[in-house]
Order: C-alpha cells, then structure tokens, then sequence
C-alpha cells in the first residue's frame, strides 16, 4: 500500500485525536512524506489525504489540536468520520489516565460502532510500555466490546515504524463487518524485535 498523495479517489474521513505531545503531527508528516518535522502544538487541525490500495477508499485524516483548550472542538469534526485514531504517548504513563479518560468520553458519547485504532506511540523511547500494558491502561476491551472494531498499534512517528500499518488496519476496519473481526482475534505483530500479541476487537 502506498502511503501517498492522492488526487480523485473515493475518500474516506479517519479522525485522529489524542492528547497533546502524543505525536500526531509528527506521525501524519512523517506517514504522507516520509519527513521528520519539527512541530508546534497544533491550533485548529491539520488535514493529509492518505493514499490505500486500489480497492479502498483514499484516506483523508483530521489531525485536531489535542490540548485541553482544543479538546472542545473535537465533536466539530465527529461528523461523517468513518474511523477514530487515537494516539498516546506510550512513554509518558503519568498521562494515560487522562488519554483514558478523553478517549472512553469521545467513543461513549458519540461515533457510534467507527472502527478504533489506538496508536501506541513513541515506541523508539526506551522505557515505552507495550501495546498491551497501553490496552490495559485504557480499558479499551471492555470500553470497545461488542460494540466497535478496534485494534492498537505500536509506532514510532520519529522512525516510521508501524504507522503504515496502522491505517493499513484502520481500512481493514472500515471494511469488515464487526463479527467476522472478532472472529479474527489473534494477530501477532513485531514491536521491538519481539513477538508479541496485539488483540483485533473486543
Ligand atoms: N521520540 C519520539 N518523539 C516523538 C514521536 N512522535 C512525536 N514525538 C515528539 O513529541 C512532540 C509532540 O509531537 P506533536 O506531533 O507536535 O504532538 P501532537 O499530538 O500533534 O500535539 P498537539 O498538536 O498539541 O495535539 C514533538 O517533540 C515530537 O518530536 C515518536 O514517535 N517518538
Ligand atoms: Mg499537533
């Protein structure tokens, strides 16, 4: 799949929210051009059209402010979203009660059965916790169960790793009915040059 601009495909809208200093900037530059930026926190959003394979839409993803002052601004973009990525800093555990905290508010509240991504972020810092101390952390079987799609992915915005999978498993989401995914529930993936075992769907 590449991970490129896009002129007239069929688009899809895949909001990514999450904390501040999560790095969904860095993650959204680094995914549409392979660039490694210095960012600012972001006022308002960002929007990037995320080129998938032939037989999918195209992806436009809304990159929105994550900080407290911007987090009200979020529903503004609820409308027509077709998936959720939602990005933590997996290095930085004294804020995951709080990533916890605005992610169970956004789906409880509102997009109702949109396909989750969890991004585990940061993976390249030492001492990031697993995806699954992360899956833990936010609750996300129990908050997600029987009732969305959802799915983490450890990454790194800084090396790359992981977020073309990410989306990649975002369109997988988008197009597969809700029981056939919690059939599929095993999937192994590479974090840190170990195996280990991400779990697809509550
Ligand atoms: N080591 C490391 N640093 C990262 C990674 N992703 C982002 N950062 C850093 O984290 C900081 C915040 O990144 P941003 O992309 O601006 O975060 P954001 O989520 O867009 O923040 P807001 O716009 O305020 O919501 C920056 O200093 C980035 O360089 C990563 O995967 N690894
Ligand atoms: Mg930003």
């Amino acid at each position: 799949m590449g991970m490129h601009g896009s002129k007239s495909r069929r688009q899809a809208q895949v909001l990514m929210l999450g904390l501040d200093e999560s790095g969904k900037s860095t993650l959204l530059y680094k995914l549409k051009y392979n660039e490694r930026v210095v960012t600012v926190p972001t006022v308002g959003f960002n929007v990037a059209m995320v080129e998938t394979d032939r037989s999918s839409p195209g992806l436009t993803v809304w990159d929105v402010g994550g900080q407290k002052k911007m987090r009200p601004h979020w529903k503004h973009h609820y409308a027509d979203t077709a998936g959720l990525v939602f990005v933590v800093d997996s290095a930085d555990p004294g804020r995951l009660e709080e990533a916890r905290k605005e992610l169970h508010w956004v789906i409880k509240a509102s997009l109702k059965g949109v396909p989750l991504v969890v991004l585990s972020n940061k993976q390249d810092l030492r001492g990031a916790l697993s995806p699954e101390a992360v899956c833990q952390m936010l609750d996300l079987r129990r908050v997600c169960e029987g009732s969305r799609p959802w799915f983490i992915q450890p990454c790194s915005g800084i090396t790359g790793t992981g977020l073309e999978e990410g989306f990649r498993r975002m369109v997988y989401l988008m197009k597969t009915p809700l029981r056939q995914t919690q059939e599929d529930i095993q999937v192994k993936i590479k974090s840190k040059g170990f195996r280990i075992t991400a779990l697809l769907c509550g």
